[in-house]
C-alpha cells in the first residue's frame, strides 16, 4: 500500500493512538500520557500501550510486551518520539529495534534534551523506516503539560469559570451557587481526572468550601492534588480541604514560614509550599518539581484575573448558563468579557449551558 490509502491509514491509527493516550492523562506525572500501537501487516492490532501510572514503563514498552513476536514486520504508531535515553530501562527506540518492527509512525517530537531527534534517529540507523505524522488540531492535548513544563518551565494553565446569564460568576458574600446544570458539573469532574493538581484562591476556599474531588462514580480515585493559595495562611484548620487531606492530598501555597504557624497544618496532613514571594509565574515554576504540569484554576475571579493579567493563562473554559442566579453578584473577571491573543477552540451545547473553549494563540 502506498500514496493517499496509506496516508489515510496512518491517520486512523494515530487518532486510534491518541484517543488511547488520553486514559492515563493525569496519572503519568511527570511524564506526558502516551499511546502506542503495533499494527501488523495485515492491518491488525497486536499490541497496545499507553504510559503506565506514574509515568513507567512507556508506552511502546507496554505494546511490545502484548504483541510478543507479532511485533516484527509491524508498524508502530506512537504519539510522541520513542525516548533514546537510558532511564529505568533501555531507550524505546532500541526496544523497537530489537522487537524487529519494520516502520515507525510517531507524532509530535520529543522536545526532552535527551530525545530531540536522537529517538528518530537511532531508528533510522538501524534501518527501520520512520515517519512524522502531522497531529490532527487538538492532537497535543495529552501531553500540553509536558510540553509546557519542558519548553517554558512552568504548567500548563487552564481557566475554567461557570457564569450565569447575568455575567456574574457567584453572588456577593454568599457561598457556592449552582450555576451550571448537570451535565457540565460531569463534564467538570472529567476535567479534574485529568489534571495534575487544581488551584484555587483563598477566598474562594473560604466562601465556597469547595471539596475539588472528582465524584464521577467509578473515577473518584482520579481527584487531582488540590493548593489553596494562601499567602497569609489564613485558611481555617477545620476547612474541607485540610479535612480530608489524608486522602485527596492538599497543598497550602503561602508566603508565610514560621514554623510554629505551619505546624497545625501539617500535623492534618497538608503540605506547604511557597507561594513564590508575590509572584505567580515563580509560584506556577516552583509547582513542577512536584510533578505537576498541568493546573486547572477553579476559582476565584480575583486570582483568575491576577493570572490572565500576567498572560499565564493558557486555555479558557466559559461554562455559559441560559440561566440566572440573580444579584447582587460577583462579576466575572474584567479579563474574560475580552479575551485578546486567545482563538475559539470549541462550543458545545450540555444541557442548559454553552461549554466554550479558547487557547491562547501561538505566537
Ligand atoms: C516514550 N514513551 O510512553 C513516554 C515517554 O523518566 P523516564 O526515563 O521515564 O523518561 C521520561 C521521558 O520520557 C519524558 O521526559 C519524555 O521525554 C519521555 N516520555 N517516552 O518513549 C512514553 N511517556
Ligand atoms: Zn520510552
Amino acid at each position: 500500500m502506498t500514496g493517499p490509502d496509506m496516508q489515510a491509514d496512518d491517520e486512523r491509527w494515530m487518532a486510534a493512538a491518541l484517543r488511547l493516550s488520553r486514559r492515563h492523562v493525569g496519572l503519568t506525572a511527570d511524564n506526558p500520557s502516551v499511546g502506542a500501537l503495533i499494527v501488523s501487516g495485515d492491518g491488525r492490532v497486536v499490541g497496545h500501550g499507553v504510559t503506565a501510572h506514574g509515568g513507567r514503563p512507556h508506552a511502546e514498552r507496554v505494546a511490545l510486551a502484548e504483541a510478543g513476536s507479532a511485533a516484527r514486520g509491524a508498524t508502530a504508531y506512537v504519539t510522541l518520539e520513542p525516548c533514546a535515553h537510558h532511564g529505568r530501562t533501555s531507550p524505546c527506540a532500541d526496544a523497537l529495534v530489537e522487537a524487529g518492527v519494520r516502520r515507525v509512525v510517531y507524532g509530535a517530537s520529543d522536545p526532552d534534551p535527551r530525545v530531540n531527534g536522537e529517538g528518530a534517529a537511532i531508528l533510522r540507523r538501524a534501518g527501520v523506516l520512520v515517519d512524522q505524522l502531522l497531529l490532527p488540531p487538538n492532537g497535543e492535548r495529552s501531553f500540553e503539560g509536558f510540553l509546557s513544563r519542558i519548553r517554558r518551565g512552568r504548567p500548563f494553565v487552564t481557566l475554567k469559570m461557570a457564569v450565569s446569564s447575568e455575567g456574574f460568576v457567584g453572588r456577593v458574600g454568599e457561598g457556592q451557587v449552582a450555576i451550571s446544570g448537570a451535565i457540565a458539573r460531569c463534564q467538570t469532574h472529567l476535567l479534574r481526572a485529568e489534571m495534575d493538581a487544581i488551584l484555587v484562591g483563598f477566598g474562594t476556599a473560604v466562601a465556597d468550601r469547595p471539596l475539588l474531588t472528582c465524584r464521577l462514580p467509578g473515577l473518584e480515585s482520579r481527584s487531582p492534588r488540590r493548593i489553596v493559595l494562601d499567602r497569609h495562611l489564613r485558611l481555617p484548620l477545620d476547612h474541607p480541604l485540610i479535612d480530608t487531606a489524608e486522602s485527596v492530598p492538599t497543598f497550602i501555597a503561602t508566603d508565610v514560614a514560621e514554623a510554629a504557624r505551619l505546624a497545625p497544618f501539617e500535623a492534618r496532613k497538608a503540605r506547604i509550599i511557597s507561594a513564590g514571594a508575590g509572584d505567580l509565574r515563580s509560584f506556577l515554576i516552583g509547582l513542577v518539581p512536584l510533578g505537576i504540569a498541568t493546573l486547572l484554576l477553579e476559582g476565584g475571579p480575583i486570582l483568575a484575573q491576577s493570572l490572565l493579567k500576567a498572560d499565564l493563562v493558557d486555555r479558557v473554559i466559559l461554562v455559559r448558563s441560559r440561566h440566572g442566579i440573580g444579584g447582587p453578584g460577583v462579576a466575572m473577571p474584567a479579563g474574560l468579557n475580552a479575551l485578546s491573543g486567545f482563538l475559539r477552540k470549541s462550543d458545545e451545547e450540555f444541557g442548559d449551558d454553552r461549554w466554550i473553549e479558547w487557547e491562547r494563540s501561538p505566537r
